[in-house]
């Protein structure tokens, strides 16, 4: 890209000029970063018609996911064109630090978390391996809420991630969309054909923003995120704003721009709202038209379609996807039903992220019909059809074709309309596809054997190693080569480098100094010092009450309850939490307040503090993961089995080289399974113990009662050992004591406890074996690299060929 340094000096000057009319040195930091991220924009804007041009022939792969979260892409694309050298060392000429820049960038946080990375992953990976895909989702306009913790608690602001432009995306007038809602649908009989016209609807423009999608070291294959944006259609209404009616001149504007404002900060708990239906509707109509616009353009016919795109839905959100890509073969090319519903199943594959019922998507007959009655009607037909299907077959009687039935007690059933209208249905981990098939979702499973597979979850170890990682990869590099970047399955070849004694040092070492680094973000962010000499023992994710963040401060509050003695014996131990809790969550965000309570309280107790610190860091996202990560000890993949459909944080963890310290749930699991149960910490109830203790009855009484200690700790929820008085965490303490303990964390928590002692115990005592259960994860840990999840989508679901 650059002849070499000077060449970049000139032309980064030169942007500079462009965008700031300013020497580089002249302006402010967010303004060199932009200068930079449009230096590259360009170039990529290059790369993109060149490498559309070349594999204009490929099957298409089209992601479809309400959240894509990609955070920062500066770092990567300046490595994708390996040009990073060049870059640091000219900016430093200019008096200027590309550690500086890179820090201006805002994470387009366009997600809630596991699922809405995972897309971003996969974008990674299919860009990686020379597919061509695209993902199609919204352009909020404020991604996931920022978090701040004041006096102790979760204060959501808005994120403002667009307001000095974002300089990776284009927008295509040119490719926009008219998407329709509400009115009504008549139908018409023309010569023994039935019309259906749609009538009296609300249109809205959807214009695409694409986000260029590079990986490392591949600039030949750009891909893109195309991110919807809703515009009125009306233009600018001249007639009442020169009249001076001000607000109507802007009215639709207002009206269309309510679209795209905000991402719905809950994740596996939604409420029914019509905004969040519309959104859905809108990315997905604005998504297949394009996509069968350009088919058409490009092929002269509507004709093979099926054969040629392939449309990936990430869980039900999209699902819409399915009676859109009908409507539009019925109502606008004229196919017959039959020959639509087959091209439609061969097009669309659907993966589910969850089991908790109350994560599973449900709509309102009436807001459905309300907000597209075309869609509804075929929704209803499709249902129509399958449940006909069932009739003629013994088993089927009405009890049974009611519990499948796509609509039901008045409700539209997403999930059920993803099953039936895909050819493939997949879960993210083994377990959790062993679960839906036996359990959630066996009543399909029994109908459409062959629709489910399972495809295990990955990470991008370019993201959460390559990137987060410098010392460690660097490490990696100097030791096995270069080629674990392209083929993680490479970084097995660090298993012999356990009896390593200087390649061991060097672990330790750059493990020691992401530790620093961390303590010094823990003290910017929350002014309490910590020491890289402690374990470090961490928690990061979505505050939840299935991934029991809770057992963790339980345990917490049960060795402050301990004797003097044993608090002097124990080795420092540093206690580090993160997580956004859903705005309306009160139990999520009790569970923030307890943790910073507790922080508070510790942290600052003479005997306590010397050898347990508490942190919770706030705003937790990309970004501040990938300083995470790295800094790791311990990772706590603690939810109750069978209710963490994966877990993708366990792997970033593990890559890292942190050891696990988890339950028999989701992808921990697999983990086990790959590095053996010596090099893994696994405690507590499997699947079958917690179906065996729900059907045999559970007092959690039982556990306390037996317990001083704990009967203690439970006590202290209620007396307010924390300062800020009684009855806070009343909410908490009743979940267990009064509600019955659904999560089964008092069931848990000696077994948990003493896993506990036991990494601790292997950290304090034996460091060596520690730092081999480390390094052996690291080498074991490229088999949960996303690239290897794509392959399986591709070989197995996508059909597609990979061009590497
Ligand atoms: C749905 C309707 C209305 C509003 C919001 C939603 C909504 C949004 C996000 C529902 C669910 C989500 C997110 C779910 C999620 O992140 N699930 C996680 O997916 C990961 C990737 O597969 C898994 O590793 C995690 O186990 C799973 O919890």
């Amino acid at each position: 890209m650059f002849k070499n340094k000077d060449d970049f000096k000139n032309r980064y000057r030169e942007q500079c000029m462009t965008e700031f009319a300013d020497e580089p040195n002249m302006l402010k930091p967010s303004e060199q970063y932009l200068s930079l991220a449009s230096l590259f924009s360009e170039e990529i804007r290059k790369m993109w018609t060149v490498s559309r041009n070349k594999r204009r022939m490929d099957k298409k792969i089209y992601y479809f996911s309400s959240e894509f979260l990609i955070g920062h892409i500066l770092t990567q694309n300046i490595k994708s064109f390996k040009a990073e050298d060049i870059v640091r060392e000219g900016l430093k000429d200019m008096n200027i630090l590309l550690d500086d820049l890179l820090k201006q960038e805002k994470d387009a946080g366009l997600g809630n978390g596991g699922l809405g990375r995972l897309a971003a992953c996969f974008m990674d990976s299919m860009t990686a391996l020379g597919i061509s895909a695209k993902g199609h989702s919204i352009r909020y306009n404020h991604g996931f809420f920022r978090q701040e913790i004041k006096n102790f608690e979760q204060v959501e602001a808005a994120d403002d991630w667009l307001k000095n432009g974002y300089p990776w995306e284009t927008k295509r007038p040119g490719a926009e969309v008219i998407v329709r809602f509400g009115g009504h649908v008549d139908i018409e009989y023309i010569n023994e054909r039935l019309y259906f016209n749609h009538e009296d609807y609300s249109a809205v423009k959807a214009v695409p923003y694409d986000v260029s999608i590079m990986s490392y070291d591949n600039k030949e294959h750009v891909n893109s995120l195309r991110l919807w944006d809703a515009e009125p259609i009306e233009d600018f209404d001249f007639m009442s704003f020169n009249n001076g009616d001000y607000e109507a001149a802007f009215k639709s504007e207002i009206e269309a721009q309510k679209l795209t404002q905000l991402l719905y900060p809950a994740d596996n708990h939604p409420q029914g709202r019509k905004l969040r239906l519309m959104q859905e509707y809108f990315f997905v109509s604005a998504g297949i038209n394009s996509i069968i616009d350009d088919y058409v353009t490009f092929h002269g016919s509507i004709d093979n379609i099926e054969e040629a795109i392939a449309v990936h839905i990430n869980d039900t959100h999209p699902a819409l996807c399915i009676p859109e890509l009908m409507r539009v073969f019925l109502d606008e090319y004229d196919i017959l039903w039959e020959k639509a519903w087959e091209m439609t199943t061969k097009i669309i594959s659907y993966t589910n992220h969850t089991i908790l019922p109350e994560a599973l998507e449900t709509w309102s007959s009436e807001l459905v019909r309300e907000v597209q009655p075309r869609i509804y009607m075929i929704i209803d037909e499709i249902n129509r059809r399958f449940v006909e299907s069932l009739v003629d077959k013994a088993e089927y009687d009405h009890t049974k074709i009611h519990d499948v039935s796509i609509i039901k007690d008045n409700s539209v059933h997403m999930a059920a309309l993803a099953v039936v209208g895909s050819h493939s249905v997949n879960g993210v981990a083994a377990i959790h596809t062993d679960i839906l098939k036996e359990r959630v979702m066996k009543s399909y499973y029994d109908i459409f054997p062959e629709k489910f597979n399972n495809k295990t979850n990955g990470i991008s170890h370019r993201t959460f190693l390559l990137n987060a990682n410098q010392g460690l990869s660097d490490l990696i590099t100097e030791s096995i080569g270069d080629k674990w970047i392209k083929d993680p399955y490479e970084l097995k070849k660090l298993i012999e480098y356990k009896e390593d004694t200087s390649f061991k040092e060097k672990f330790s070492k750059i493990k020691y100094q992401n530790k620093i680094e961390l303590s010094k973000l823990i003290y910017d962010l929350t002014s309490y010092k910590v020491s890289p000499d402690s374990i470090f023992d961490i928690q990061v994710k979505r505050i939840h009450a299935y991934k029991r963040q809770l057992l963790n401060l339980l345990g917490i509050m049960y060795r402050c309850n301990q004797d003097t003695q044993y608090i002097n014996n124990m080795e420092p131990h540093t206690f580090i939490f993160a997580g956004k809790a859903a705005p309306s969550y009160t139990y999520a965000k009790s569970i923030i307040r307890l943790s910073n309570r507790l922080a508070q309280r510790v942290n600052n107790d003479s005997v306590l503090s010397k050898k347990i610190k508490v942190i919770f860091i706030p705003n937790f996202n990309v970004s501040i993961a990938q300083r995470i990560y790295p800094a790791a000890d311990i990772s706590q993949q603690i939810s109750t089995a069978g209710m963490e459909a994966s877990g993708t944080g366990n792997m970033k963890f593990m890559m890292n080289g942190a050891v696990t310290l988890g339950t028999l749930d989701g992808a921990n699991v697999e983990i086990k399974e790959l590095v053996g149960n010596e090099n893994i910490c696994i405690f507590g109830m499997n699947v079958d113990d917690i179906a065996k203790i729900k059907k045999e009855g559970y007092d959690p009484w039982n556990v306390m009662e037996k317990d001083p200690v704990l009967r203690k700790v439970t006590g202290q929820l209620k007396a307010g050992f924390f300062g800020g008085g009684m009855d806070q965490f009343n909410d908490i303490y009743d979940s267990l004591m009064v509600y019955g303990d659904q999560y089964y964390i008092l069931q848990d928590f000696h077994s948990y406890f003493n896993h506990c002692k036991m990494c601790e115990d292997s950290y304090k005592n034996d460091r060596d074996s520690f730092v081999k259960k480390q390094i052996h994860n690291i080498a074991m840990s490229g088999h949960f690299s996303s690239d290897r999840t794509i392959r399986e989508y591709v070989n197995d679901i996508w059909n597609v060929k990979i061009n590497l």
